[in-house]
């Protein structure tokens, strides 16, 4: 598999030679490596701690050089940037970015791979270096923090505002309103029942821009199957309190399962850029106690 990508980098490499004078344009390397070999971006990166500052991305593929950027998450939306890392093209394993706002980390990140357009070598975002898009998505994950800064929870209306600047133009939605206050609302012990789990399935019809139905309503303790189909282009469906973020293939069916272990008023959101109503793509998930 290694070496495979080496070869397939040098391909690469050769055909951007060949071109010349394609390589000083801003999307001289994007025409290239889709006339040479298709290099697919890619992060793949697990649940972490961060208490030192770092997170690790275990691989980035990347068809040019990039930026390997750290978004904190609200309401499932990526939001203000707090690290970045400058990834060359290629494979790359085990990529460390550094944190540079460690108190406005949150419960689950998102890393998303930026392009390189402006100043070579400069991150410039906001500005030129938008989201890289592969086929008609942004390319990110979400992962989740295992410990998260407990002043976050404690301090939900800090002086210093979600800079709104950060937010990329890729996600319209901006919305200022802290999840860990609606969580706190949520997260009161519920009574205790002693009901069988029972697998509850549901099925979701994802399209520009709605989740139909969009409420959906189970009991805690269920075991939740969800069959989500897109009928148009990719969404994505995400829950960040359950950690799930699952891709929606246009015209694809993707079941989703999850155990309904927390009671309270969930969003579920589109987390992949379908066009300008993503923002407004959301339902909402009862989990009663
Ligand atoms: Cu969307």
């Amino acid at each position: 598999m290694r070496h495979k990508q080496i070869h397939l980098l040098g391909l690469l490499v050769g055909a951007l030679g060949l071109c010349g004078l394609g390589v000083g344009l801003a999307l001289g390397t994007n025409v290239a490596a889709k006339s040479a070999v298709k290099i697919t971006p890619a992060i793949s990166v697990a649940a972490q701690k961060t208490a030192s500052n770092t997170i690790t991305v275990a691989r980035v593929i990347s068809a040019e050089d990039s930026w390997l950027v750290i978004h904190r998450v609200v309401n499932g939306e990526p939001e203000q940037v707090i690290g970045y890392a400058r990834v060359k093209k290629g494979t790359l394993n085990k990529v460390k970015v550094k944190i540079n706002a460690p108190a406005k980390v949150t419960p689950v990140l998102a890393a998303m791979l930026h392009r390189d357009l402006g100043k070579k070598g400069t991150y410039e975002f906001p500005g030129a270096d938008v989201p890289t898009i592969s086929g008609k998505t942004i390319v990110i994950i979400f992962f989740k923090i295992q410990d998260p800064p407990v002043q976050e929870k404690n301090t939900p209306t800090t002086s210093t505002k979600p800079a709104p600047e950060q937010n990329s133009a890729a996600t319209p939605k901006a919305t200022t309103k802290d999840p860990l206050e609606a969580g706190s609302k949520t997260g009161q012990d519920a009574p205790a029942k002693t009901a069988e789990p029972m697998i509850k399935e549901i099925a979701l019809t994802a399209k520009q821009w709605s989740f139909e139905p969009n409420t959906i309503t189970v009991n805690k303790g269920a075991k939740v199957r969800l069959k989500i189909t897109s009928v148009d282009v990719d969404h994505g469906f995400s829950i960040w309190e359950y950690a799930i973020n699952k891709t929606i293939p246009g015209g694809k069916t993707v079941i989703v399962e999850f155990d309904a272990d927390q009671a309270g008023t969930f969003s579920f959101v589109c987390s992949i850029f379908c066009g300008s109503g993503h923002g407004g793509m959301e339902g909402t998930l009862i989990v009663n106690p």
